[in-house]
């Protein structure tokens, strides 16, 4: 499967619901307010938002569609449009260009997003770029975790920093650093315990990672990437919120497209937050993530057949 047809197979469940929307519109040959508000609740169901759903419906109510066309394909068209005049601004790949200098990306977000997983993938992108890749094993709150992380740096052939269960994150990430300085690397990926945004000292401690990051680099984090996992619904626009306020995201990552007809998510994000879109995972396999390209999200999105 190439990279395009598997970003495709992502998004089949997405799709078919709104493929579903578009069916009854279809059928009656004509867009009238009821296939409208049809149309509109299952944009809304794939998790697009109130706010995107209700612009798709005014936008296509208000162009006159010629009813001898191909209706499906005049109203994906439209839809296409609009996905790719919104998110194309939002797509940013120099995360993924070889650094002359070293890089400290720190990796957020709530439990269980795949943000341990997401470290292996870009590990993998950017070994590939000829980095010298390290990882910090700043999830020292499971064994397990430690161990998952070590698996991926093998997997990938990247350096680990790690200490044992229990240990303090920030040391980890202090280690890390200063072992990338010392030995030319120029990319260090931060691993951090998933964490409720709701837990005040398990955000402190998150901050005390970027903080002592600083004090070996005043620049680093350069990057802080939130990992939202797209079938959590609408709570992802709550974890990017929280997230910002502790320490300023500088780009998302979201995982579990494959699986879910709520990929739609990720146009309720950025119409509500203007972040960059780094990449987007699409399975649990080391080639399972996709620099973001808003065109190629938008014919997933969208496809009908
Ligand atoms: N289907 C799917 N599973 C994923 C993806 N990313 C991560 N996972 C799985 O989600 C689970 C949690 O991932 P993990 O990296 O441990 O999450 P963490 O707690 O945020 O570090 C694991 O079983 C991963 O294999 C993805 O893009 N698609
Ligand atoms: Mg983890």
């Amino acid at each position: 499967m190439g990279i395009f047809d598997k970003f495709k197979s992502g998004f089949k469940k997405s799709a078919s619901a709104l493929k579903s929307g578009l069916k009854e519109i279809i059928i009656k040959k004509e867009i009238n307010d009821d296939n409208l508000n049809k149309l509109e609740e299952f944009l809304i169901q794939s998790d697009v938002g109130v706010e995107a759903a209700s612009e798709i419906k005014e936008i296509i109510s208000n162009k006159k569609i010629d009813p001898n066309k191909d209706l499906s394909l005049e109203i994906n068209n439209i839809l296409k449009d609009y996905i790719v005049s919104l998110m194309k601004p939002l797509e940013n790949n120099t995360f993924f260009e070889k650094k002359e200098k070293l890089n400290t990306t720190l990796i957020s977000g709530v439990n269980g997003v795949g943000k341990t997983t997401t470290i292996g993938k870009i590990g993998k992108i950017l070994k590939d770029k000829g980095n010298k890749v390290m990882f910090a094993a700043s999830d020292t709150f499971r064994a397990a975790a430690i161990e998952q992380l070590e698996n991926w740096a093998n997997k990938v052939d990247a350096q680990i920093i790690k200490s044992s269960q229990g240990s303090d994150p920030a040391s980890v990430a202090y280690k890390a650093i200063d072992q990338a300085i010392k030995n030319n690397f120029n990319q260090v990926l931060i691993d951090t315990a998933g964490r409720l945004q709701n837990k005040k000292n398990l955000m402190e401690e998150y901050k005390k990672i970027a903080n002592v990051a600083k004090k070996i680099d005043p620049k680093a984090p350069h990057d802080v990437i939130l990992v939202l996992d797209a079938t959590s619904g609408q709570n992802v626009i709550k974890q990017v919120e929280e997230f910002n306020k502790i320490i300023p995201i500088t780009g998302i990552i979201m995982t579990k497209l494959d699986g879910t007809a709520k990929g739609g998510i990720l146009l309720a994000l950025a119409k509500k937050y203007k972040l960059p879109i780094i990449a987007l995972g699409l399975g649990e396999k080391v080639y399972d993530l996709q620099l973001f390209d808003a065109v190629k999200f938008a014919d997933a999105f969208t496809q009908i057949n």
